[in-house]
């Protein structure tokens, strides 16, 4: 029977814990969308986490869609980055790189030559986009051309090959909450007629081969991918998930890849409110196909993870707002200490405030020594 706080070797990397941080848009990025010096601060302060993944980052100029969100396609962004890898090894940790396309969820003042979105459709979401001029409606996308695709995979590739030049250990294919690969897989947003729309093996198509690209420069033992199979953040939905999302589950697992993340119910919502997907059947076709580790979110506490764990449900659990508002969520688990309090207002854009300020049980350089 594992626990949460046991090792566990994800294909050759060894991770202290089970304890994972979730991927966290907190867009305080610098000028040119390049990491900075107090972002390297707050994720080293999370280093005892058995993984951290990093807040999505856009692989290309195109996938942006929030103001103040990383990028890692150019070469200040890699070395913006590279303060943040080593500041987290030097603190004993690992840290994973999220790679992102938002697609259409984003406005033209965002784009190169403030052209429209791309995605699979032109079909545009009932969202709002963040913008300097504050929330403004999402632009209506243009449906990407087939021949444009094999620029978008590269634009991964690309990106991955500079998570390694700035010194991350894994990487992650966002393919969750409504984003570009998201967009590809359900219908609502995909009613593309070549092969790369209808069935679900053509709808799948784009995110595995991003996948593939991604594990010639990573092996695949270190790329994850993170998928939301019933989650309707950013106005998305499909008719039938379940057969969707099993060939997805079964398709990455036969690729070998390091893990499968997936977000059950909504997206910092109800965990149980749709009822269309098996999760317990997601992560075993993964694992039957050859895929190496899971990983569950949403809303898990320490009670909900530790039973997780120790009955082989899942091998990782990711938390996301308790690692925001305790960078030492670790300890304070295995001590059953008291949890901070996150602040809402300070989540997304500004500085040092609700980013790198909240207090950790015992100054964080002193964690595991005695007390003087
Ligand atoms: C919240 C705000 C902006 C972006 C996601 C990357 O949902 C995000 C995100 C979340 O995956």
């Amino acid at each position: 029977m594992s626990s949460i706080f046991d090792s566990l070797a994800l294909a050759d990397l060894s991770l202290p814990n089970r304890m994972v941080m979730a991927p966290l848009t907190r867009s305080r990025a610098g000028a040119g969308n390049v990491p900075t010096p107090l972002m390297a601060t707050y994720y080293a302060q999370r280093a005892t986490a058995g993984l951290i993944i990093s807040e999505a980052t856009q692989v290309c100029p195109e996938g942006q869609g929030y103001i103040c969100t990383p990028g890692i396609h150019s070469a200040e962004q890699v070395e913006g980055w590279r303060l943040v890898t080593d500041a987290v090894h030097a603190a004993g940790g690992r840290i994973c790189l999220q790679l992102w396309h938002v697609g259409r969820i984003s406005h033209t003042s965002f784009q190169p030559g403030g052209a429209a979105p791309v995605a699979p459709s032109a079909i545009a979401a009932d969202m709002k986009a963040y913008t300097t001029e504050g929330f403004v409606p999402c632009s209506m996308p243009r449906a990407l051309e087939t021949i444009e695709l094999p620029g978008l995979i590269e634009a991964y590739r690309q990106a991955a090959l500079n998570a390694k030049a700035a010194g991350f250990d894994m990487v992650e294919v966002h393919a969750a909450n409504g984003y570009l690969l998201d967009q590809f897989l359900r219908d609502k947003t995909n009613q593309r007629t070549d092969t790369y729309g209808g069935t679900v093996e053509n709808r799948s198509r784009l995110l595995l081969e991003v996948v593939d690209a991604v594990a010639s420069v990573y092996p695949a033992g270190r790329v994850g991918c993170r998928i939301s199979p019933v989650s309707g953040f950013n106005d998305i939905d499909d008719t039938n998930p379940l057969p969707l999302f099993t060939h997805v589950a079964q398709a990455l697992g036969g690729c070998g890849l390091g893990y499968l993340h997936i977000i059950e119910g909504q997206t910092g919502g109800p965990r149980d409110a749709d009822q269309r997907v098996d999760f317990a059947g997601l992560r075993r076709s993964f694992k039957q196909a050859g895929g190496q580790c899971t990983m569950v979110n949403n809303g898990y506490t320490k009670a909900m993870a530790e039973a997780t764990v120790s009955s082989g449900d899942a091998d990782l659990v990711a938390f996301g707002v308790p690692f925001l508002a305790n960078p030492d969520l670790v300890a304070r688990f295995k001590l059953d200490a008291p949890l901070n309090a996150p602040d809402a207002s300070t989540f997304y854009g500004g500085g040092a405030k609700g980013y790198t300020d909240y207090p950790t049980r015992t100054p964080f350089h002193m964690e595991g020594k005695p007390a003087a």
